[in-house]
């Protein structure tokens, strides 16, 4: 068998001392952390899109990477030769897990019966290397937002044709996503949004996405579909505002679509930040509403202000994660998914060892810290101390619902000038940092 990466053997776990760069420092699969293997926690995944379709374009400029598995003449020799590198790549990484686009794996044909035979038969192979590998699907989507068709949406679309084409195409790649035994399929805004409301019907659009989403929780039930549907927010780009802005406003689009019970959220840290929040706001908001699926581990540039999808290498920002993700139980059907990409200047095919290397060890010290803070219970201590009046009896009876404005202007009349107490914000940075 051709091999695509003949120069990369296996990367293992060597431990912090170790000078290769080929190999993890910090993740170590089968280490148990809080009783449970790191592989388990983490489940890492890898991204077809950018891992291997994106080629280093940016606006100003084509492609940068060449990769051998491109060089064939015909289109789905080269969709062939992709799966079977990719597959190469998953397992010389020891990574768990993959996620994919319909339009990443076969190309578009001139009609959809024949764009859907073209899937089928690199369905066929995808099926196959994933059982040699034992590699698993974390989710599949549909990328109704790339062709020509979808410029002004997909389920959003002014025209209902688009919006049953782009019905028909997520129908198609849930079937997919349902053989390869996926844990979940993704619904990312794409181009659902608007550039301006001069011409644009907000609420008929916003009715329609509901609807759209309706069928697809019809659909899954029909199929058997087991796995988890998620909803991506993204505040903006591709269009100007895209309606599944952030957490917040999509658990506001659930709630008034009657939604809640069958979606999650997939919380992606550089769409966290585009949004004005951190990724840890998204994940904690998601979290406190039940909201929490799976992530897309990126991050974006403070200097630039759009999505630069970085591969994560901040332990800070992978520790805070995780300790949310902890405290909420950790993932069930979801991961952490490199949504991430190359700079245009790592063209070479080991760069993507060294991104996804980089990106595994973050999120390994990130549990690891997580953990220590979760079992020195310093941080959680201060936070139910805080709040501790409210397990008090007064406190409590606001909380239950038996005190009105009246009772609590009496208590305020009686009791006087409240006390006030520290947040010792400073103190705990210090304290955060120590666990770093
Ligand atoms: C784009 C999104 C996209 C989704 C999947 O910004 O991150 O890649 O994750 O469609
Ligand atoms: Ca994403
Ligand atoms: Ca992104």
């Amino acid at each position: 068998m051709r091999e695509y990466f003949p120069e990369i053997e296996k990367i293992v776990f060597e431990g912090p001392g170790s000078k290769n760069p080929l190999s993890f420092k910090h993740y170590d699969a089968n280490e148990l952390v809080m009783g449970r293997k790191m592989s388990e926690h983490l489940r890492f995944s890898a991204c077809y899109w950018h891992t291997f379709k994106g080629l280093g374009s940016d606006p100003f400029g084509g492609p940068t990477f060449i990769r051998e598995y491109d060089l064939a003449a015909d289109e789905m020799e080269v969709a062939e030769n992709a799966m079977r590198a990719a597959f190469e790549f998953f397992s010389k990484l020891g990574i768990g897990f993959w996620c994919f686009h319909d339009r990443d794996i076969a190309p578009e044909a001139d009609s959809l019966q024949e764009t859907n035979q073209r899937l089928d038969r690199i369905v066929d192979l995808a099926e196959s290397l994933q059982d040699d590998t034992g590699i698993k699907l974390l989710w599949g989507t549909t990328n109704a937002f790339s062709h020509r068709r979808f410029m002004a949406g997909a389920a959003t679309n002014p025209s209902p044709a688009i919006f049953a084409y782009a019905a028909s195409q997520v129908k198609k790649a849930m079937e997919l996503t349902h053989r390869l035994g996926g844990q979940g399929y993704v619904f990312w805004g794409g181009r659902e949004g608007y550039e301006t409301l001069i011409n644009t019907d907000m609420q008929r659009e916003l009715d329609h996405l509901g609807r759209f989403l309706q069928m697809a929780v019809e659909y899954r039930r029909q199929l058997g579909f087991k796995g988890a549907l998620y909803i991506e927010p993204k505040p903006k780009e591709p269009t100007k505002h895209q309606y599944d802005f952030d957490a917040g406003t999509c658990h506001a689009f659930l709630q008034k679509y009657g939604l809640m019970e069958h979606f999650k959220l997939n919380i992606e840290a550089n769409h966290a930040t585009l949004a004005g929040h951190t990724f840890q706001h998204e994940l904690a908001y998601a979290a406190a509403n039940g909201l929490l699926g799976s992530v897309d581990a990126n991050r974006g540039d403070l200097l630039l202000g759009w999505d630069t999808d970085q591969f994560p290498t901040d332990i800070r920002d992978t520790t805070l994660a995780m300790h949310i993700i902890l405290k909420a139980g950790g993932f069930s059907t979801g991961g952490l998914n490199f949504d991430a990409k190359l700079r245009r200047q790592s063209i070479d095919p080991v760069d993507l060892f060294h991104a996804h290397i980089g990106g595994m060890d973050a999120f390994a010290r990130g549990l690891k810290n997580a953990a220590r803070m979760i079992e020195d219970g310093v941080f959680t201590d201060f936070i139910r101390n805080r709040y501790a009046g409210w397990d008090g009896e007064f406190g409590r009876r606001i909380e239950r619902g038996d005190l009105a404005f009246a009772d609590l202007e009496k208590y305020t009349l009686e009791k006087g000038e409240p006390e006030v107490r520290s947040g010792r914000q400073e103190m705990l940075e210090n304290l955060l940092n120590q666990y770093l």
